[in-house]
């Protein structure tokens, strides 16, 4: 295997030997199985002929190619037996269309055992692209396509769809095997920033379906009944569990990434919708075992389980993990949670973690009406500087910076975030400016793309352009969402990104040096000399 897809890969060079995150070789090597043959769908599908006897209606596989690419994004599924799955499925979609005289192998590859898998890895992977900056723009493409993929599926199961997104997938996809310069190469992960934005503004379309975000206080103590938690971003799992969960005195606490549901109008409708439980997933070892009941996976991030919790982890969706009980999709979008309801009946309730109140639900319509008071603290010089903190929450020490970075900011300086990332500083009480909360949180990384017209419509109301805002970036990475959400923060225009802790391995020097020339992007590195960098000043 070689996987250096997120920020925690080893040495920060790659993943060989069994991932950091858990995944065994061997599903890596299945995850580059099922992402070669999906490049090879995607290169039959683009490079027909004209008048070629092409598939007549190819949504299923439109979908089955989103949730197949989605599911290899870190910590979504480490279930091998989900992968042999979808890989079967995509040789059958792939070879539904005509061969193409010298079409490339991943037309028509196909393993004779595991061992062919395994084996062969060498052959599938990345590392078969065998020129640096080739491999780097085509892992960089690749990987914002995952988040692309993760995006545009949760848009897709509230109803909303866009072909121009998915063909920009199967673009993307087919490019790993054409010819092309340095420049196009770069282009084509450029335009993949250009789409994550459409796809961001369709997943905000899609999320209005449960009312627009308030901001709201929500609480993080437990209640007396059994619990089941809901983690990932799927909006509309947890939905559909609240409703099921209705009348049978067992309540549902939300988790991470799904900590936005209270600020949504439609979620507050529910009284057995308790709180929020725990911290980001970094921390799910140590706080899941004291929740004492069933946890629903949505989507990532799912650590490995130790035994004291494994046998209350339910699946949905793109997740996976080996023995987990997986609630599938009925055919016309519903599941049935009944098996979970049933185990938290047998569960005693969760144990308090004692961690205070949290404050979400300040994505873009509730900002922006809150525009006029806001643009007089910025006249007045009580609002200074907006810094983006937004990403992901990792694993790793050195992500204390972040709460450092977050505790040492002047008092008239507001953080806009999004994401996990955020629970390096929501707790930390930094306050508010005349009432206006100082960490003003968004909501998911889905929920980024708030950040964007939030800063775009401070701009044009102060009569200036973006990049003459008092607004810095400094993201914190760790999946390939985080990928495609700074990829769209370029594409935008907005420069002198900082991003860290590491900077993603897949940047080959040729790579990163075009990144640093054209749009400024800086690794972050102390504190007190980033402060200086961003222009805060104290
Ligand atoms: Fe390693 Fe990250 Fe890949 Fe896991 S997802 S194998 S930690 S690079
Ligand atoms: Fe977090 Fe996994 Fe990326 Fe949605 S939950 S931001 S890491």
């Amino acid at each position: 295997m070689f996987c250096q897809q997120c920020e925690e890969t080893a040495r920060n060079l790659g993943c060989t030997a069994g991932g950091v995150c858990g995944k065994s070789n061997d599903t890596a090597c299945y995850q580059d199985a099922v992402n070669f043959v999906l490049s090879g769908i995607a290169y039959r599908r683009i490079h027909q002929p004209k008048g070629a006897k092409i598939p007549a209606n190819t949504s299923a596989q439109d979908t089955f190619v989103v949730e197949a690419l989605f599911a290899t994004l870190t910590n979504v599924n480490f279930d091998e037996s989900r992968f042999d799955a979808y890989l079967k499925k995509a040789i059958a979609y792939r070879d539904a269309y005509p061969q193409i005289p010298g079409e490339p192998k991943a037309c028509s590859w196909v393993p004779k055992s595991r061992e062919d898998i395994i084996i062969l890895d060498g052959g599938i992977g990345l590392l078969s692209i065998e020129d640096p900056n080739e491999r780097s723009l085509f892992s960089l493409l690749l990987f914002a396509l995952k988040g692309m993929c993760a995006y545009y599926s949760h848009a897709e199961v509230l109803g909303k769809t866009d072909p121009a997104i998915v063909n920009f997938i199967y673009k993307g996809l087919a490019s790993r095997f054409e010819k092309h310069s340095f420049g196009e190469r770069a282009a084509l992960v450029m335009e993949s920033g250009k789409v994550g934005a459409q796809v961001l503004a369709l997943l905000d379309s899609a999320n209005k379906r449960y009312g627009v975000t308030e901001i709201t206080n929500v609480n993080c103590g437990v209640g007396k009944n059994p619990g089941i938690l809901v983690t990932g971003h799927d909006l509309k799992d947890l939905y559909m569990l609240l409703r099921q969960t209705e009348g049978k005195g067992v309540d549902v606490y939300t988790h991470g990434e799904m900590l936005i549901a209270h600020a949504h109008p439609c979620f507050k409708k529910f009284p057995h919708l308790i709180g929020n439980y725990g911290t980001s997933w970094a921390n799910q070892k140590a706080e899941f075992p004291s929740f004492n009941g069933p946890i629903l996976f949505t989507t990532n991030c799912l650590v490995p389980p130790p035994d004291t919790y494994k046998g209350r982890i339910y699946t949905t969706g793109s997740v996976g993990f080996p023995n987990a009980v997986h609630i599938p999709e009925k055919p016309d979008g519903s599941k049935d949670f009944s098996s979970i309801i049933a185990c938290a009946k047998k569960c005693d309730p969760p144990k308090d973690l004692e961690c205070g109140d949290l404050v979400t639900g300040a994505g873009h319509d509730a900002v922006l009406a809150l525009a006029p008071k806001v643009l007089d603290l910025v006249k007045r010089g009580k609002i200074k500087h907006f810094v983006v903190m937004a990403g992901c929450d990792g694993r790793h020490k050195e992500r204390a910076y972040y709460t450092e970075f977050a505790k040492a900011l002047p008092k008239d300086v507001i953080i806009l975030t999004a994401g996990c990332a955020k629970y390096r500083y929501n707790r930390l009480g930094l306050g508010d400016i005349e009432g206006i909360p100082r960490v003003l949180d968004a909501g998911q990384c889905n929920d980024s793309y708030s950040l964007v017209v939030i800063a775009q419509e401070l701009a044009k109301a102060l009569g200036v352009e973006v990049g003459e805002l008092p607004l810095s970036f400094n993201i914190a990475w760790y999946e390939q969402k985080a990928i495609l959400v700074f990829l769209v923060l370029l594409a935008l225009g907005i420069k002198n990104i900082m991003i860290g802790p590491n900077l993603p391995a897949c940047l080959s020097p040729d790579v990163l040096n075009m990144l640093v020339k054209e749009f400024g992007v800086q690794p972050n590195t102390t504190v007190p000399e980033d402060m200086k960098k961003l222009g805060i000043t104290r």
